[in-house]
């Protein structure tokens, strides 16, 4: 078997008990590098004064991971700029967000440059190369200039934004050009890979066969959707600790027999959070007889304090949450509880389960892993109801649960209400559907199918998607 070289920006050390918000894509990667022999490759969250390309080499837990530090400027350009204050609001829709900034573009290439020089001598002929995620687009031709011939594949964590959203970049074309050097161009589902086709047609001139694979120019690339699950067994394993049997008793215990509505997301604008409390505040509006008998739980851990609009997002949540707090408690009942820090897996597997409904309404998302976490975290006896963005990647798959327009104060509002008032029977009906999925496409399966495609094994045609439009409340 070959080995298995990931690269993405952030490396985190396999720890046996993470605190705090690993983001998904770290808890997928660790145990994708357990199985394949193999390095994984980013930067440290180190910095330097001076970037020398020296490599700190570590093995723990099974898994080697090669890492780098940054310069001060390399952060700021590539990692707090291009990628977080660019690429991912604009990738989220977000044109209104985006900052084009010309020091961030060039200091994106500079660190994908300095990546791809560090790395190279790591590599061996045989060896398959993964590339993760936005930071990292124009990695693979930083590679092949260096001569690497190996087959290297690209996965986009996050959307790919219609192709009319894209052209608002400036550059769009040298970077969506630079991906043809891939072999393999992998997105979380197949909304995303139809806007990335749209754009190799209509920009690029290119032609998209129909088994995914693409040509522009006479380079012929393959594309395709592999949706990424969570490790189901791992969550299982989780849920037994008597660390997660503890957050479930003191959630329980503090609740009463009041019923909880849980959110859990990194402090990020793209998990409308502040969405989610203003269709909650309907709810409230709309139902007093609910009133003193069910709290909104929110777990956001802060992330990316370094850029600006994360610090205007935490104002406003910390505003938002006050005022329904103010408008509609009593002394013995607080409608939201905003907690913003971040708990062990264990913890969080306890607070799902004690959760009778999951409020999961991102404005967009690449996939969430959060909507797969809580449907693996029920009790199949009684399990509780999930609410799902129809805007996220997620919603493709998990089509039993309540599918909402985060944005609709009334849709949000309406399905809080079906979910708590769902009997049992209907509930498990849900569940098991949407549990049968989340265990079938879960995290193994996800790195599976893409290694194999990149090994250049066939490549399944996505199913053409249902339609998620219709409310299912
Ligand atoms: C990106 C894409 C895609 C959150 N709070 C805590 C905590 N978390 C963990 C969750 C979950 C992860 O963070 C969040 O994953 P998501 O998928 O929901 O979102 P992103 O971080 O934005 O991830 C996303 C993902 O990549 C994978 O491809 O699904 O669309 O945006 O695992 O549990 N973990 C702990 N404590 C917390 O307080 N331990």
């Amino acid at each position: 078997m070959s080995r298995l070289i990931v690269i993405s920006n952030r490396v985190s050390t396999p720890k046996p008990r993470s605190a705090g918000a690993q983001g998904g894509l770290a808890v997928a990667l660790s145990a994708a590098l357990r199985e394949y022999r193999g390095i994984w490759f980013g930067w440290s969250g180190g910095k330097t004064d001076e970037f020398t390309g020296q490599i700190n080499l570590h093995r723990e837990d099974g898994v080697t991971t090669a890492t780098i530090d940054l310069e001060e400027q390399d952060v700021d350009e590539y990692y707090n700029g291009y990628a977080n204050r660019t690429l991912w609001p604009l990738f989220h829709y977000r044109i209104d967000l985006a900052e084009y900034d010309r020091s961030f573009g060039s200091g994106y290439e500079r660190v994908n440059e300095r990546f791809a020089e560090t790395v190279t001598p790591l590599v061996e002929p045989d060896d398959l190369v993964w590339v993760h995620d936005y930071h990292l687009i124009p990695l693979g031709q930083q590679l092949r200039q260096r001569g690497l011939r190996n087959r290297i594949g690209f996965f986009l964590h996050i959307p790919w934004p219609p192709h009319r959203l894209m052209v608002s970049l400036p550059f769009h074309q040298r970077l969506v050009r630079s991906m043809l050097a891939y072999d393999l161009i992998g997105f979380q589902c197949a909304e995303w890979l139809e806007s990335f086709h749209h754009y190799i047609t209509r920009e690029l001139g290119g032609t998209v066969f129909d088994d995914g694979m693409i040509e522009v120019d006479g380079r012929r690339v393959q594309t395709a959707a592999f949706p990424i699950g969570v490790d189901v067994a791992e969550f299982e394993a989780a849920m037994e600790t008597q660390d997660a049997r503890n957050a479930f008793e003191t959630l329980k215990r503090s609740l009463e027999d009041k019923k909880v509505v849980i959110g859990v997301d990194r402090l990020d604008y793209s998990k409308g959070i502040e969405e989610r409390f203003l269709g909650y505040r309907r709810f409230l509006e709309e139902n007093p007889d609910w009133h003193g008998k069910v709290s909104l739980l929110q777990i956001a851990p802060p992330s990316r304090g370094e850029v600006h609009t994360y610090e205007t997002i935490r104002d406003t949540l910390d505003g938002l949450s006050g005022r329904i707090n103010g408008e509609f408690a009593h002394v013995d009942w607080v409608p939201i509880r905003y907690v913003n820090q971040g708990y062990p897996r264990e913890g969080l597997a306890g607070f799902y389960r004690a959760s009778d409904v999951a409020l999961v309404t991102p404005l967009r998302d690449g996939m969430n892993l959060v909507a797969k976490e809580y449907v693996a975290a029920q009790d199949p006896a009684d399990p509780g109801v999930l609410i799902l963005s129809r805007f996220a990647g997620a919603a493709h798959q998990l089509g039993e649960a309540i599918l909402i327009n985060p944005y609709s104060k009334d849709e949000v509002s309406d399905a809080i209400r079906s979910a708590l008032t769902m009997p049992k029977a209907e509930r498990r009906r849900r569940w098991e559907a949407l549990i049968d999925n989340v265990r079938r496409e879960d995290v193994l399966s996800w790195r599976h199918a893409f290694v194999a495609a990149l090994a250049g094994d066939q490549v399944e045609t996505p199913e053409p998607e249902p339609e998620t439009g219709e409310v299912a409340v």
